[in-house]
């Protein structure tokens, strides 16, 4: 087998005081963190689309990289690409991957075209997983770039086309099946609108509905355990995208009944693009049970699109794990990188320093967001702050048996309540504390 990444060997735990860029200096995926393996804690997966298949194209520009499996010949490229995928995680060291089904298998003249691609592909990733022991974190289907998606899939104005995207999904669920995925994701890239002019949307959100219903009985009937997840993104592609962000996924989950179907892949840059910091998308979902994976990755404060950069930033990836944490970490999801390198980072090379500086960064929030969990920093302060609703009273309004009478008689017999402060400032000094 060609080796397509010759000036990497195996990223070895080096430890902080390191000079080799090539090496981890956080990152010791056996090391333990409150009991678990680091590599548990984060099961960190690379993304197929942009590590392998992002070429720094961009709306105004051509690829910038020239990679030795990109390939003219359309069976060749697939095998070499795939190939080359799992060279690089086997030297990375990640446990899993995800992907969906046209970065693996462009898509052919027809249908069945792509479909017999698709099958070709995977059994060799099949192989490939074998050998390696790299797992299938989750799979998707594309259905935002081709044209004849360019009105929706699930929420396209015609049926014919809601019946393409069926059959692709369908196809999809069982590759993703079949390569032992631990889960599946939709992002409804195009499941939005441009103008409301030709937008009937109540019955848009209805189709997306009896879609997404259709995958559920369909995953029940070839009894495949992976997890659902659905992505949520305000914009981009579309003007408006129904999955706007974790609230309104979760209101449009409960409204057709998904709730128990579905959990949440939350990506970093998606959450600002929403105007939401990542953190509040994290706690919302959590707070709501439905946080089952994330995308992880940041945006850039000054663009407003989706740059999808390598996440570097300690105090959001020691937040991010804080909350992870709390939650009782991942069970069937995990830290995917949907981050691409920046188009003038060129070389090979370059992926490696993007994936090592992105899981140490993890390691370290890791970390910090394991001692603050030991010493009960914030949550002692919380427990605080919340007091009173664990008191007689607290607790009466809080079981549902207090009445605005009760309201009343306690205010007019304990007059005007104290303020206490909310030290915010304190806390932040606190925080800094636990940054690694
Ligand atoms: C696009 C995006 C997708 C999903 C999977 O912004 O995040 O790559 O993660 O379709
Ligand atoms: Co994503």
């Amino acid at each position: 087998m060609a080796e397509y990444f010759p000036t990497v060997k195996k990223i070895k735990f080096e430890g902080p005081d390191t000079r080799n860029p090539l090496s981890f200096k956080h990152y010791n995926p056996k090391e333990k963190v409150l009991g678990k393996p680091m590599a548990e804690h984060f099961r960190f997966a690379v993304s197929y689309w942009h590590t392998f298949k992002g070429l720094g194209q961009d709306p105004f520009g051509l690829p910038t990289m020239i990679r030795s499996y990109d390939v003219a010949d359309v069976d060749q490229m697939m095998e070499k690409t795939m190939e080359a995928a799992f060279e690089f995680m086997s030297k990375l060291g990640v446990g899993y991957w995800c992907f969906h089904d046209s970065d693996v298998a462009p898509e052919g003249a027809d249908i069945h075209e792509s479909r017999a691609r698709l099958d070709k592909v995977v059994k060799q990733a099949k192989k490939l997983q074998n050998d390696t022991g790299i797992k299938l974190l989750w799979g998707t289907c594309n259905l935002f770039s081709h044209r004849r998606f360019m009105s929706g899939a699930a929420t396209n104005p015609d049926p014919a086309i809601f019946a393409y995207a069926g059959a692709k999904v369908k196809k999809a669920l069982e590759v993703t099946k079949y390569l032992g995925g631990e889960g599946y994701t939709f992002w409804g890239g195009r499941e939005g609108y441009e103008t409301l002019l030709n937008t009937d949307m109540g019955r848009e959100l209805d189709h997306l509905a009896r879609f997404l219903h259709m995958a559920v009985d369909y995953k029940k009937q070839i009894k495949f355990k992976g997890q659902f997840y659905i992505e949520p993104k305000p914009k981009e592609p579309t003007k408006h995208q129904y999955d706007f962000d974790a609230a309104s996924c979760h209101a449009f989950l409960l409204k057709y009944g998904l709730d128990k179907h579905l959990k949440l892949n939350l990506e970093a840059n998606h959450c600002t693009l929403a105007g939401h910091s990542f953190l509040h998308e994290l706690e919302y979902a959590s707070a709501n049970g439905i946080l089952g994976s994330v995308d992880a990755n940041r945006g850039d404060e000054l663009l407003g699109w989706d740059t999808d950069q390598f996440p570097t930033n300690i105090y959001e990836t020691t937040m991010a794990m804080y909350t992870i944490l709390k939650m009782g970490g991942f069970t069937t999801g995990g830290l995917n990188f949907d981050a691409k390198i920046r188009r003038q980072s060129i070389d090979p090379q370059d992926l490696f320093h993007a994936h090592i500086g992105a899981m140490d960064a993890f390691a370290r929030g890791l970390k910090g967001a394991a001692k603050m969990h030991k010493d009960g920093a914030f949550a002692k302060h919380l427990k605080q702050r919340y007091a009173g609703w664990d008191t007689a009273f607290g607790k009466k309004i809080e079981s549902g048996k207090a009445t605005f009478d009760d309201m009343e008689a306690y205010t007019l017999k304990n007059g005007e309540p104290q303020p206490k402060s909310g030290q915010q400032e304190y806390l932040e000094n606190v925080l800094n504390e636990y940054i690694v």
